[in-house]
């Protein structure tokens, strides 16, 4: 039967001597060598008594081993399970819990935390650190580098990836091979990625930009990456003049245009670079053309969609837009209230249907049927248009969400929190502008009659609780909050009233 997800971007690459990572300490990973990592952690996790469709839940720092245990998963036909470094234990005990893992991965450093947590579900716990080194390498390097691998069709589950929702509780995106690689082959035509590109590869791995796009375009081309454990400004300029190709959020972008050593020479060899995740502003991109001569290839994608638009690689890249559905995506634009399909030019919201489209949230059949209609469309929640040419604009969000660098910010999940805390009646976050990433969550808060809410002490117990890229970056008193005439929270009047908080930050 086979394992279609394992032979289309590891399996290909069998015995191949070219290199497939490059490595901060200099080394390098040739693709063979990767598949022999691979085939021991493989053994390492069936020696765990894993069985296919079992879940691995991953909270490890980016490495070639880190990325090595995404492809013995796929040998071994394990889900997979990547979570973000930033998760505090609250966070991670919920995700452990609903998705019913049978193993937890994570780094040394968080074994103590995590262990009772692992423990209640039943779950294993391994370690695994940024330099490669903890429990399940150990266990890998005793076993053989060659697995047989499970057989699996492409309607089975490769992945789950937990994404927030308005209600504040995250949900699990059941993620299928044909999902992952239906999306990866076509975007390597779309953005013709060879075996001879080389990717400057500085996003995290947890995620489908950093994972599903950067990671299965280069697998299912046969290309190489420059692996960095993280964006670093004076990396990424050092490094560029030896790749050919680099994905970003719009934060690299403008970090890199922030700095005067980022000049035209360093990227005469690129041949393409893409941005997505969050709004690429029109300016930004204009001034990267101007300093470089590219013109940024912008796109548009979701964690439960993998990639639905694109602009195109050989016409007209327009700023301000996402360009057009994908081969095989089929994307309208429809009246929130009716669902009806709206005609090109008019705003709605922007539904998608393809083989991309995940199969549903897991263990959430209500927030599935709410979200993924019977005829296959997923309603995506963003805001849009077609313009005359067919280019998709995103113009907003129906949904209450903020996006900081790239991270979702659901305001929900940090509004039940604050609402908790001694003192506080209620609360509202929106996202307000900020220089460098893009947005930034703000809570207000209205104390409770007769109340001073202590605010370092409320910005403390959010410290320990959520992860940081979620923290409010300022909390503000307010005595009542705006509302409707139907006593809804008008969060586009604090929007303006304090969207010049970051303005110079
Ligand atoms: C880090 N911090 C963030 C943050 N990233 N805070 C808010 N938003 C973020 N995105 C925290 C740090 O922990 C640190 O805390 C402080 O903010 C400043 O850190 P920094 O050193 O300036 O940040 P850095 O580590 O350089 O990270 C910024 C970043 C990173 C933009 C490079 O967040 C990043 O790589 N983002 C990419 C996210 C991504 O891959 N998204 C794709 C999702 S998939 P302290 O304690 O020091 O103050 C998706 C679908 C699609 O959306 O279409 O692709
Ligand atoms: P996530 O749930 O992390 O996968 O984030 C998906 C969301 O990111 C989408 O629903 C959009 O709101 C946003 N997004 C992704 N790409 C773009 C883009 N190019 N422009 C604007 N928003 C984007």
């Amino acid at each position: 039967m086979g394992n279609p997800l394992y032979d289309r971007l590891f399996g290909i690459h069998a015995g191949k001597d070219t290199p497939f990572l490059h490595l901060p300490d200099g080394q390098t990973l040739t693709h063979a060598g990767f598949l022999d990592m691979a085939a021991r952690i493989a053994n390492a996790l069936t020696g765990l008594e894993l069985e296919p469709g079992d879940r691995v839940a991953v909270q490890v720092e980016k490495s070639a081993e880190a990325l090595a245990l995404y492809a013995a998963c796929a040998q071994a036909g394990l889900i997979f399970l990547p979570l973000n470094t930033g998760y505090t234990a609250r966070e991670l005990s919920y995700f452990i819990e609903n998705s019913g893992a049978s193993l937890v991965v994570c780094d040394a450093a968080s074994e103590t935390a995590l262990t009772a947590i692992a423990q209640n579900n039943r779950a294993r716990l391994e370690t695994l650190n940024a330099d490669g080194s903890g429990s399940l390498m150990r266990r890998a390097l005793g076993m053989l580098p060659a697995f047989e691998p499970a057989n699996r069709s492409e309607d089975d589950l490769a992945a789950f990836l937990y994404t927030s929702g308005t209600t504040g509780r995250s949900k699990g995106a059941m993620l299928t091979q044909a999902n992952l690689l239906s999306n990866a082959e076509t975007l390597v035509q779309e953005w013709r990625f060879t075996d001879r590109d080389v990717l400057l590869h500085a996003l995290p791995i947890f995620h489908t930009h950093g994972l599903f796009v950067a990671t299965n375009v280069i697998l299912a081309s046969g290309g190489s990456m420059i692996f960095l454990p993280k964006f670093d400004l004076d990396d990424m300029l050092r490094l560029m003049p030896q790749a050919t190709t680099m994905m970003g959020v719009p934060t690299f972008y403008t970090r890199l245009l922030g700095d005067n050593r980022f000049i035209r020479e360093l990227s005469q060899d690129m041949r393409l670079f893409i941005s997505g995740s969050a709004p690429l502003l029109a300016d930004t991109h204009s001034e990267f053309e101007a300093r470089t001569g590219h013109r940024i290839l912008e796109r548009y994608g979701m964690t439960e969609t993998n990639m639905n638009t694109s602009n195109p690689y050989d016409g007209e890249r327009r700023a301000g837009t996402v360009g057009f559905p994908l081969p095989d995506v089929e994307l309208k634009v429809t009246d929130p209230e009716t669902g009806a399909t709206l005609p090109d030019g008019e705003i709605g919201i922007i539904e998608v249907r393809g083989p991309n489209v995940f199969q549903g949230y897991w263990k959430m059949p209500e927030k599935t049927a709410a979200e993924l209609r019977e005829d296959g469309f997923f309603i995506t929640g963003d805001l849009g248009r077609i313009d005359e040419d067919g280019y998709v604009h995103i113009v907003g969000r129906g949904k209450d969400l903020i996006i900081s660098g790239g991270y979702n910010i659901y305001p929900k999940e940090i509004e039940l929190l604050l609402d908790e805390q001694p003192g506080v009646l209620e609360s509202a976050v929106i996202g307000v502008p900020h220089p460098d990433f893009g947005e930034t969550p703000v809570g207000i808060l209205v104390p409770a009659p007769g109340q001073a809410p202590d605010l370092d002490a409320i910005m403390r117990t959010v410290l320990g609780s959520l992860a940081r890229f979620k923290h409010p970056r300022q909390l503000i008193l307010l005595d009542e909050l705006p509302r409707n005439t139907m006593g809804k929270v008008q969060k586009n009047t604090l929007r303006e009233t304090y969207k010049e908080l970051f303005a110079t930050a």
